[in-house]
C-alpha cells in the first residue's frame, strides 16, 4: 500500500519533471508540484506515529523541567485596558513549581523553552527572554484578545491549570498603518522604528497583521491553536506535531463532553480524544491545510468567538 503511494507519487514527480522540461534538482521539484497542486492532488499518507525519539531524548536530558507545573501571568497589557499606541508592550510573569524550566533562547542552536503569544486568532509569536518586554507592532485599532502559554524547545505546550492566560484590551488611535504588507518572515526581532536607538537590544517582537478579538466568552470552552505552523524543513518533516490548549472544557477520554477534530488537505476528520500532542508523518512537500476545531461528544461545533475552529497553512520543504 505504501509502496503503492510512493510509486504515484513518483510518478507524479516524473510528469510534472517532464513538464518542466529541466528539473534540475529537488528545489525544483518541489516548487513544480507547489505550483500545479491544484491540479494535481498531493499523494500524501498521513499516520500519527509515537512521540520522537529525539524529542524522548532532549527530554531525559533536560531532567524534571516537562514535569514543571508553570503558571503564567499577564502583567501588561492590563486587562480591559485602553493602550494609545500600535506598539503593544507585553510583560509576563512566570511562577510555580518551575523545575529548572526557564525561557531562554540558546543562541547556538536558536531554540529554547519559550512563551508562546498569541494576539486575536493570528499564529503564535515565540517569546524567549521574560526579562525584556516582548512587544505586539502595529496593533490596529479595536478589541484585542491576548492569549499566552509556556512552551518546550519543540514548542509542545505546558497544559497544567495556571499555564494558560487571556486577557483583553484595547488599542485606540494606535496610528497602525494597515495598508502595510503584513511581515511574513520568521525573524523575532524585526528592527522598530519606535524603539531607542541606543537601546542596546531590541525587544522580542513581531509585526502583527490587522485583526481584531472575537466575542469571546472566558468561561466557555475555548480552543487555541498553536502547532503545526510556518515552515518546516529537512528532518523536520519527517514528523509534525499538532498541538493546542483547551480551556474550560475535558475531553472525551479524561471524562469530558468534547472532541477535538482535525482534518489535513480538507481530507477525512479525524477525533483526539486526549489532551495530548499527536505526530503525524507521510507529508508530501509543498503546502498543507490543517483545521483544528473543538466539537461536542455528537460531533457538533462548539462556538465561542469564531476561535474553535482555526484552519492554518504549513509549508513542508523537503
Ligand atoms: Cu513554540
Amino acid at each position: 500500500m505504501k509502496l503503492k503511494t510512493l510509486s504515484i507519487a513518483a510518478v507524479v514527480l516524473a510528469a510534472l519533471t517532464a513538464c518542466t522540461n529541466k528539473a534540475t534538482n529537488e528545489q525544483t521539484n518541489a516548487n513544480a508540484a507547489n505550483a500545479n497542486s491544484a491540479s494535481a492532488p498531493a499523494v500524501q499518507n498521513l499516520s500519527e506515529i509515537p512521540r520522537p525519539q529525539k524529542i524522548s531524548e532532549m527530554m531525559v536530558q533536560r531532567g524534571d523541567q516537562d514535569k514543571a507545573l508553570p503558571l503564567i501571568r499577564i502583567v501588561e497589557p492590563k486587562a480591559n485596558s485602553t493602550v494609545n499606541s500600535s506598539t503593544v508592550k507585553v510583560r509576563l510573569e512566570l511562577d510555580g513549581d518551575l523545575k529548572g524550566y526557564k525561557p531562554m533562547k540558546d543562541m547556538a542552536t536558536g531554540m529554547g523553552n519559550h512563551i508562546h503569544v498569541i494576539l486575536d486568532n493570528q499564529p503564535y509569536e515565540a517569546y524567549y527572554n521574560l526579562d525584556q518586554d516582548f512587544e505586539l507592532r502595529n496593533v490596529s485599532d479595536g478589541e484585542h484578545l491576548l492569549r499566552v502559554f509556556p512552551s518546550r524547545p519543540w514548542h509542545e505546550s505546558f497544559k497544567n491549570d495556571g499555564a494558560f492566560q487571556m486577557v483583553k484590551f484595547t488599542v485606540k488611535n494606535g496610528g497602525a498603518d494597515t495598508t502595510k504588507p503584513a511581515t511574513t518572515n520568521s525573524g523575532q526581532t524585526v528592527a522598530n522604528a519606535n524603539s531607542n536607538a541606543n537601546t542596546a537590544a531590541a525587544p522580542e517582537g513581531k509585526d502583527m497583521q490587522p485583526s481584531t478579538a472575537g466575542t469571546i466568552d472566558p468561561e466557555k470552552p475555548l480552543l487555541t491553536y498553536s502547532r503545526p505552523k510556518g515552515e518546516y524543513k529537512g528532518a523536520d518533516t519527517d514528523a509534525v506535531m499538532i498541538d493546542f490548549w483547551l480551556a474550560n472544557a475535558r475531553l472525551k477520554d479524561g471524562g469530558g463532553d468534547y472532541r477535538v477534530r482535525y482534518s489535513v488537505d480538507g481530507g477525512e476528520p479525524q477525533y483526539l480524544d486526549k489532551w495530548e500532542p499527536i505526530w503525524l508523518t507521510g507529508w508530501a512537500a509543498g503546502k498543507h491545510k490543517i483545521k483544528l476545531e473543538l466539537v461536542s461528544k455528537n460531533g457538533n461545533p462548539v462556538e465561542n468567538g469564531g476561535y474553535n475552529a482555526t484552519e492554518r497553512e504549513i509549508t513542508i520543504t523537503k
